[in-house]
C-alpha cells in the first residue's frame, strides 16, 4: 500500500491526441502493478524519460504578459486589494526552479523525497535549497501560476506576493509514492517547527497530482491538514472520468477541474469538481528561467490555490473550512473561480 504512486496531471498541446491515450495510463490512473500515482500535466513532464538539461537562458525580457487565465479569474485586481506577502503556499510537485527570475526569493523551506528518479529524504532550506530543485518543469509551472512576480518581465501569478514551501514528492518523470505525498502533506501542515497549529504552518497546500485510489496514510494526512486549518487544493485528474482522482476525491479537499478560454470544460477534465479554473494553454514559468504553455487539471489547480491565498490574506481570522467555503463559492455563471469574490 505504501508503495503506491501518483502522477502529474497535464496534457501536451502538440501531442494532444497521443496525450489523450497516454494520460489514461499515466496521469491520474494508478498502475496497479507498479502502484503509481502521477502528475496531472503535459506530455512534456510525463514521458518517463530523464529530464532534459535546462534550456539556455531566454533573451532579455521585454514586458510582462498577463496569462489569459490570470486575467480570466480577475486575479490582478484581487491581488491589488490585499497584502498576501505573509501567506505560505505549499506546493507538492516535482520541485521548483528557485533560480527562476520570475520566482526569485519565494522559496522558504521544504523537503525532497526524490533526487532525479531515486527516492531520497533530504531537507531543503534557504541555505541549501538544491534537493528541491525541479528536474521536470511541472512544479515550476504550477508555482508560476500561483505566484510569479508582478514585475516588468515574464508572466504574473494569481498571488504574486506569496511565498512557497516546496515538497518534491514527485520524481523527475512525474511519479511519486503515496507515502511521499502523505508525508509532504503532514510536513507542510506542521511547518518548519514540526508542530501543527503554529504560525509557521502552511496556509494552503496545492497538489497537481493524482491517482485512481487512495491510501489510509494519504487520507490521514489530508485529515490532519484539514484539522489544522490548512486549505487543501487538488486536481480532479485528466482521464475524462466522472469522478475525481485521489487525493482530490477526499472530503474537504477543493476539487479543481479545467476550462478553456471559451468557458468550456476541458475534454480531459475529470468531473466531480467543486470549482473550475483555466487549464488549457496556460503560460507559466519553466526550467532554466524560461516559460512554457501547457494544459491539464494540473494547470487549473494552482489558479485556485492562488485564490485561496488571497482569501487568507483578506480573512486571516477565518478557519480553513471557512476559506474553503469562500473559495468554492467564488465562481461565475460558468462555475469558474473568480478571485474578485474572495477579497470583497
Ligand atoms: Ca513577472
Ligand atoms: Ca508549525
Amino acid at each position: 500500500m505504501t508503495n503506491k504512486k501518483l502522477k502529474l496531471l497535464s496534457i501536451s498541446l502538440v501531442m494532444l491526441f497521443i496525450a489523450s491515450i497516454f494520460l489514461v495510463n499515466s496521469v491520474s490512473a494508478i498502475d496497479t502493478q507498479n502502484n503509481q500515482v502521477s502528475l496531472l500535466c503535459d506530455g512534456n513532464c510525463d514521458d518517463g524519460a530523464p529530464a532534459p538539461p535546462p534550456p539556455p537562458p531566454p533573451p532579455p525580457p521585454s514586458g510582462q504578459v498577463v496569462p489569459w487565465g490570470i486575467a480570466r479569474i480577475n486575479a490582478p485586481a484581487a491581488a491589488a486589494a490585499v497584502d498576501e506577502s505573509g501567506i505560505k503556499v505549499a506546493i507538492i510537485d516535482t520541485g521548483l526552479d528557485y533560480n527562476h527570475p520570475d520566482l526569485a526569493g519565494k522559496f522558504l523551506w521544504g523537503h525532497s523525497f526524490y533526487q532525479g528518479n531515486t527516492p531520497a529524504n533530504l531537507a531543503c532550506t534557504t541555505v541549501n535549497p538544491a534537493p528541491c530543485l525541479d528536474g521536470n518543469g511541472h512544479g515550476t509551472h504550477v508555482a508560476g501560476t500561483i505566484g510569479a512576480l508582478d514585475n516588468t518581465f515574464g508572466v504574473v501569478g494569481v498571488a504574486p506576493q506569496v511565498n512557497f514551501y516546496i515538497f518534491k514528492g514527485l520524481d523527475d518523470s512525474g511519479s511519486g509514492s503515496y507515502s511521499a505525498i502523505a508525508q509532504s502533506i503532514t510536513m507542510a501542515t506542521n511547518g518548519p517547527d514540526g508542530i501543527p497549529g503554529t504560525a509557521d504552518d502552511a496556509d494552503v497546500i496545492s497538489m497537481s497530482l493524482g491517482g485512481p485510489s487512495g491510501t489510509v496514510e494519504l487520507q490521514n494526512a489530508i485529515n490532519h491538514a484539514l484539522a489544522y486549518n490548512v486549505v487543501v487544493v487538488a486536481a480532479t485528474g485528466n482521464d475524462a472520468a466522472p469522478s475525481p482522482s485521489y487525493p482530490a476525491a477526499y472530503p474537504g479537499v477543493i476539487k479543481v477541474g479545467a476550462v478553456d478560454s471559451s468557458n468550456a470544460i476541458a475534454w480531459f477534465s475529470n468531473r466531480g469538481e467543486t470549482i473550475l479554473a483555466p487549464g488549457v494553454n496556460v503560460e507559466s514559468t519553466w526550467l532554466g528561467g524560461t516559460y512554457n504553455t501547457i494544459s491539464g487539471t494540473s494547470m487549473a489547480t494552482p489558479h485556485v490555490a492562488g485564490v485561496a491565498a488571497l482569501a487568507w490574506a483578506k480573512h486571516p481570522t477565518f478557519t480553513g473550512s471557512q476559506i474553503r467555503s469562500l473559495v468554492e463559492g467564488a465562481k461565475d455563471t460558468f462555475g469558474i473561480v473568480d478571485a474578485s469574490k474572495v477579497v470583497i
